[in-house]
């Protein structure tokens, strides 16, 4: 087992950059990390390893931070293009009048962004299929320049960034729910989009647009990095964590003994920095519950932010919490704090996941031209 470890560990920063929720936003602490216990006995045993991992996560998370993201056509034969995110991923754009179908997702199946798009799928009833993203060689991203996930590819379309992903399918829904109400003909409508019209998103009056867009960025900015810092927070919950990934990849015996093993040491070492980087005062437990009951506050005593129904926001929360659904971070979370009413109803409305399974061997959909 040891001789299949060290074979594997070269692989690692690739893997753990890849894997760990949010591992990416973290990966430029891996070096301070581990310069820091020079002295150490961790430093001793993984010394090389890790020294090679915090470069090439630092090199890697400059590389993919550079990377940009936006909404482009997927064009046959163009030269490959910068994709960069809409300086506002929260605004709904324009519609184009296509209904979101052939929806290919793009993912890590423990990504919070990820998951926060599936979760937007999943209660809007729209199917769809996804793509692992193999961490080592990206190689099912060979085709997009742009190297974070979620990407999804919509027919020609390639859209990336999960807020602005949202908004744009969140735009479409609403123009085809509000051009079928309208005339009554229920026109490009289909039925796993029926009855969802006022909870799309972009609230009807400009306090709760407001509202929601501000939870939204919150999610984003906030309540991601908070849960992170939660499932490092101890070398047991590092572990945990890591174990918890590992049984949910599709990864070999030796990487997933490899990722879990070197995964929690070198997150849990990472993990030490994240409160300081994040900003994040006091005991890590009570500042995700404070963060959890914030959003419970915000609620008040309507069934979701969205009121009857959930709107955008709602959704971007349940969905990062998706994430880490199986560990110890999530069962206290719901254990502590006052969300896990809300938690129910969301997992009642959201209701089954909308993955269209692939029958193996089988390609749904070929990617896109370069993008
Ligand atoms: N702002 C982006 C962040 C996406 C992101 O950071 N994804 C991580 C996975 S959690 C990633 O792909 N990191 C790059 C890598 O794994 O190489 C979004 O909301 O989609």
């Amino acid at each position: 087992m040891l001789r299949v470890l060290a074979q594997q560990l070269p692989k690692l920063p690739h893997v753990l950059k890849a894997s760990a929720p949010c591992i990416t936003q973290a990966s430029h602490l891996v070096p301070a990390a581990f310069s820091t216990s020079s002295s150490g006995s961790q430093q001793s045993t993984w010394s090389p390893s890790a020294a090679w991992a915090g470069a090439s996560l630092a090199v890697a998370a400059s590389a993919v931070a550079a990377a940009q993201s936006t909404v482009v056509q997927a064009d046959a034969g163009a030269p490959e293009q910068a994709l960069s995110p809409p300086a506002d991923p929260y605004t709904l754009p324009r519609p184009t009048g296509q209904l979101p179908s052939n929806i290919t997702l793009y993912q890590y199946e423990v990504c919070p962004f990820c998951c926060k798009v599936k979760a937007f799928l999943d209660y809007h009833k729209v199917p769809y299929s996804t793509v692992e993203v193999n961490p080592l060689t990206k190689g099912e991203l060979r085709w997009s320049s742009y190297r974070k996930v979620p990407v999804v590819q919509m027919g020609d379309e390639v859209l990336v960034d999960s807020s602005a992903i949202i908004s744009r399918l969140a735009a479409e829904l609403q123009a085809g729910s509000s051009s079928s109400s309208s005339d009554g003909s229920n026109k490009g409508s289909k039925s796993w989009f029926s009855g969802k019209s006022s909870s799309i998103g972009g609230s009807d009056s400009s306090s709760s647009a407001e509202e929601e867009r501000r939870w939204r960025q919150w999610v984003d900015e906030r309540f991601v990095k908070v849960m992170t810092a939660n499932i490092y927070r101890t070398w047991d919950e590092s572990w945990n964590t890591f174990s918890y990934m590992t049984q949910q990849s599709h990864w070999n015996w030796a990487v997933q003994q490899s990722v879990r093993l070197a995964g929690a040491v070198l997150m849990w070492k990472v993990g030490q920095g994240m409160p300081k980087k994040y900003n994040i005062e006091g005991d890590l437990r009570e500042a995700l519950y404070a963060d959890a009951n914030s959003f419970v506050a915000a609620v008040g005593n309507r069934q979701f932010l969205g009121g009857q129904q959930p709107n955008l926001a709602d959704l971007a929360v349940f969905g990062v919490l998706q994430a880490i659904r199986g560990t110890d971070t999530y069962n206290d979370v719901v254990m502590h704090s006052e969300i896990g009413p809300w938690l129910s109803r969301m997992v009642q409305v959201v209701g089954e996941s909308c993955e269209v399974k692939q029958v193996p061997g089988k390609e749904a959909l070929s990617p896109p031209a370069a993008a």
